[in-house]
């Protein structure tokens, strides 16, 4: 049977500056996501890359003193340096100022004028290059100093040009239309009805093109303008896929999207103005946008000014990979907003990990070395104990699969570390050590439900942790091939006495002291 297509994108993110830790949090979630619909038999393609149009990139290459492609260049090489020391999956990267994104957005850009989307008038209204976005006179706000900024805080500006417009105001009902028939198309739940209300305020034609910059791709027929810097971006999700060509390819495998990963901030281009665009060209638009929180700094916004920025990939080099892509989605609910503090991330670090996964692998592991000639344990009858603890991790899967589908990444480890509790209760129930003297046949039995029980988890858990799963899986001497969700079922079980390799710790401890300084 052919595989069924997954495909996920995070946003493209702009060059201006360099990545930190929000960034590599939309991405890990993806990488997460992707690493698990393919070990579970989904034929996937996570996409990720860089949006190096627009206004405000090129103003940071002008005051850096560089030509705007060559800035790109090296500032989009930092976000693959980034994806490569976080072990990110992605299938394909993609910056917008290559070239198959050029003929990508030059398409779309003729279906909708085919189609009467489009029309040529002049633009006289706010602009905030931070956000890259047009506001109404009516949506800004008093910022600190009592001048007029936008909702996000951005500074605005009076922009008065030439431009084309998207006949944004005949999508309202439609949208409305969409949502209500597709009502996973937003998540979480609570952020459709800052959308629904949007919309149902009425829309204005959007702004699509510039005229008093030239950083971005010419409007096709009119090269005096470049297109929004919006519209190009967005239409990075099908230059990916091959667009123009539809009828074969990728294209047709693929889209629409099963998922496109945003931050909150960027809710509305996603879920209003893409569907508007794609609904206008003749195309199907994506499944499903999940918006999630803002991670803040020890309880403060995190921003360039504040000096708080939060290097992600300072923050492996000093708690880990597996420990940091761990931390980050279980730390908050995914949705909501989160906080970074390096008291919560070695609490998890040193708890969690340390303590509840890596001391179970590591108690078990080395009673097996010493007890039982190095080799998986050979067992006898199951008591209900012994199989309630079996069944208990042979289910861990589903649970994780549902948690999954909703991007629950919180809930999903909860359910792992409910199984790995149990395991540690059952160790100190059965009490190994005891048996060792009393009853060897019996310590072997549980020992084997033990490293039974260790190998699901580790399985289950090698989306969030690659790199320690596979090492604990090695110590297991479970093969390469035989570690995807197939091998989860009846049948795939450790095989007793098969050699194992001396044991070691997967988590270290973090010391307190190391902390402080
Ligand atoms: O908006 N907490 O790019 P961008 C959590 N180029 N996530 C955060 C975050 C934080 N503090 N800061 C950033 C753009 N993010 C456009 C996107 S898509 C067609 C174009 C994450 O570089 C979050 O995913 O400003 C947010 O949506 C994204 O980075 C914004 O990245």
């Amino acid at each position: 049977m052919p595989k069924t297509p997954y495909y996920l994108t995070t946003p493209i993110y702009y060059v201006n500056d360099a990545p930190h830790i929000g960034h590599a949090y939309t991405s890990l979630a993806c990488d997460v996501l992707a690493r698990f619909k393919r070990l579970d038999g989904f034929d996937v393609k996570f996409l990720t890359g860089t949006d190096e149009h627009g206004q405000k990139v090129e103003k940071s290459a002008q005051a850096k003193g560089i030509d705007a492609q060559a800035f790109t260049d090296e500032v989009s090489q930092k976000f693959r340096d980034l994806a490569d020391h976080m072990n990110f999956s992605h299938d394909d990267f993609i910056r917008t100022t290559e070239e198959r994104h050029k003929l990508s957005c030059t398409d779309l850009w003729k279906r909708i004028v085919d189609r009467g989307d489009i029309y040529l008038d002049s633009y006289g209204g706010w602009y905030a290059i931070r956000d890259e976005a047009f506001y109404g006179e009516g949506e800004l706000i008093d910022g600190p100093d009592g001048k007029k900024v936008a909702p996000s805080g951005a500074e605005v500006e009076w922009v008065e040009e030439p431009s084309y417009f998207f006949k944004l105001s005949e999508w309202g009902d439609r949208l409305l239309e969409f949502y209500e028939k597709n009502p996973d198309f937003i998540a979480p739940k609570s952020r459709l009805n800052e959308v629904v209300s949007f919309v149902k305020g009425g829309l204005h034609d959007l702004s699509v093109s510039r005229t008093t910059f030239n950083w971005g791709i010419p409007v096709p027929d009119d090269d005096e303008h470049i297109m929004y810097v919006w519209l190009d971006a967005l239409t990075n999700y099908i230059t990916a896929l091959g667009f123009p060509e539809t009828e074969t390819g990728e294209f047709a495998t693929y889209w629409p999207a099963d998922l496109h990963m945003v931050g909150k901030d960027i809710l509305r281009f996603h879920t209003v103005y893409w569907p508007a665009f794609l609904m206008a060209a003749g195309i199907e638009p994506p499944k499903r946008v999940f918006a999630h929180g803002w991670w803040t700094n020890e309880g403060e916004k995190i921003s360039k000014s504040l000096g708080n920025v939060i290097d992600p990939i300072d923050l492996v080099e000093t708690y880990g990979l597996d420990q940091v892509r761990y931390f980050l989605l279980r730390e908050v609910p995914f949705g909501n907003d989160g906080d970074f503090s390096r008291h919560a991330m070695v609490n998890r670090m040193n708890g969690e990990l340390a303590n509840d996964l890596g001391n179970l692998a590591q108690r078990v592991l080395s009673m097996v070395a010493k007890n039982c000639a190095a080799a998986v344990p050979v067992h006898g009858e199951f008591t209900d104990d012994d199989k309630a603890m079996l069944d208990q991790a042979s289910v861990l899967v589903n649970g994780l699969r549902k948690s999954m589908d909703e991007q629950a990444f919180h809930e999903g480890l909860e359910t792992v570390w409910k199984a790995i509790r149990a395991a540690n209760g059952y160790v100190d129930a059965q009490a190994p050590w005891t048996l060792k003297k009393e009853d060897p046949p019996r310590m072997a039995t549980v020992l084997y439900v033990l490293s039974e029980t260790i190998r699901q988890i580790a399985i289950v858990l090698q989306p969030f942790m690659p790199d320690s799963m596979a090492n604990m899986l090695d110590q297991l001497a479970v093969s390469p091939e035989h570690r995807d969700f197939s091998f989860l079922g009846q049948g795939h079980q450790l095989t007793p006495g098969t050699i194992l390799p001396a044991p070691q710790g997967v988590f270290p401890r973090f010391v307190e002291a190391d902390a402080d300084d």
